[in-house]
């Protein structure tokens, strides 16, 4: 029984401004497993159209997350860097997606139901049908691995619940085709044209949370500046910000469980490990019993030197863009062959003449 090949996928939406949030639950991790995998990272630019049709300056965006790519250590030779607009066959395939999967399994999204707020009647069909856009991403690429933030899961679990569908439903023709590879499901035995994606989502900072508030996401769309570390804040805003975070009156505890119920200490505590690539029992282990003002001139110090070098390289590279679109205009050719590959097993998988 063969293997799929190990392959990453992921890639992040040109919504805004970069936070902390995106570089410890995407675009650290990105830069780590780009030694022990082929790995494709796209901007996803089709995305962000179900959050805003019109944007004064996508094309700018799209640049800036590239950027933010670039300085952040990914390496666009080794590796893919692509804008997903580039490559047709992601809107392709996700139509194929769109008859695959089920709209009960859309209405489920918690992302979707946050989004669409109380007037769901009135979402665009492209936020309800985001995640099998976000599959099409993946699956293009018969990717196995997609390194994400907590807050895509469900995501991941739909992508993978859209490719066992397709599998199962297709088995007999992916077998004709000669495409498939034989894997096992649970106890199951299938013959599978798409992979069985796995998340990749640990780390002791999963998801990063408001600086404001310990039990909302750390976001772009947060109106307060202030509950977020953007990738462009100079080293006096990360501290100002880091200062003025909100915590409780308590000194740190030493151990993990006395984290327990402290959402914001919990947060802090869980930055400073991912920052400094160490566990949160070994950042406790260290400043236990300290007050927060102690604890948190060390962790602006610790975010300002993980981020000013890349701060500093996002705007040298932003200032060159020509730099920038001969990245993706190659990045986007590289995967473009991959792609054109997959849609034409799909197309004989399907029917399609
Ligand atoms: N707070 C977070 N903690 C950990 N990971 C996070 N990610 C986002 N926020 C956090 C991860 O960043 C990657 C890219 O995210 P995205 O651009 O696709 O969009 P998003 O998740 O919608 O980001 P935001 O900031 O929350 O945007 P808005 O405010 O527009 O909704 C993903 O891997 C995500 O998990």
């Amino acid at each position: 029984m063969s293997e799929f090949k190990p392959q990453i996928f992921s890639g992040i939406q040109p919504t805004g401004n970069l936070h902390l949030g995106n570089y410890l639950g995407a675009l650290r991790k990105f830069v780590a497993l780009q030694e022990q995998m082929d790995c494709i990272y796209c901007v996803v630019d089709m995305h962000s159209l179900t959050a805003q049709l019109v944007h004064e300056d996508l094309k700018e965006q799209t640049r800036a997350i590239t950027a933010a790519y670039l300085a952040s250590g990914i390496d666009p030779v080794k590796h893919i860097v692509f804008n997903q607009s580039k490559v047709r066959e992601h809107a392709e395939l996700a139509w194929v997606f769109n008859c695959v999967a089920r709209v009960g399994w859309m209405n489920r999204m918690t992302q979707f139901k946050d989004k669409a707020g109380k007037d769901r009647e009135n979402a665009s069909l492209g936020l309800l049908a985001y995640p099998s856009l976000m599959a099409a991403d993946i699956l293009l690429y018969r990717a196995t691995h997609v390194p994400v933030g907590d807050d895509q899961k469900q995501h991941l679990e739909l992508t993978r619940d859209i490719a066992m569908k397709f599998n199962l439903d297709f088995e007999g023709k992916i077998r004709n085709s000669g495409t498939g590879i034989d894997i096992t499901v649970g106890d199951q035995p299938v013959h599978a044209f798409f992979p069985m994606v796995e998340p990749l989502i640990e780390g002791p900072a999963p998801r990063v949370m408001s600086l404001k508030d310990g039990t909302k996401k750390m976001s772009k769309s947060d109106p307060s500046d202030l509950s977020r570390i953007n990738l462009t804040d100079d080293a006096d805003t990360v501290a100002r910000k880091i200062r003025k975070a909100k915590t409780d009156p308590d000194a740190l505890p030493s151990e993990i469980e006395g984290l327990k119920g402290r959402a914001e200490a919990d947060n802090l505590v869980g930055i400073f490990a991912a920052l400094s690539d160490r566990a949160k029992a070994d950042v406790l282990a260290e400043f236990g019993g300290q007050q927060f003002s102690q604890f948190k001139p060390a962790l602006a110090d610790l975010a300002v030197s993980v981020l000013a070098p890349i701060t500093e390289e996002m705007r040298r590279l932003n200032d060159d863009p020509g730099h920038i679109d001969a990245v993706l205009k190659d990045g986007g050719e590289r995967a473009g062959v991959i792609a054109e590959k997959t849609m034409k097993d799909v197309h004989e998988i399907v029917g399609l003449l």
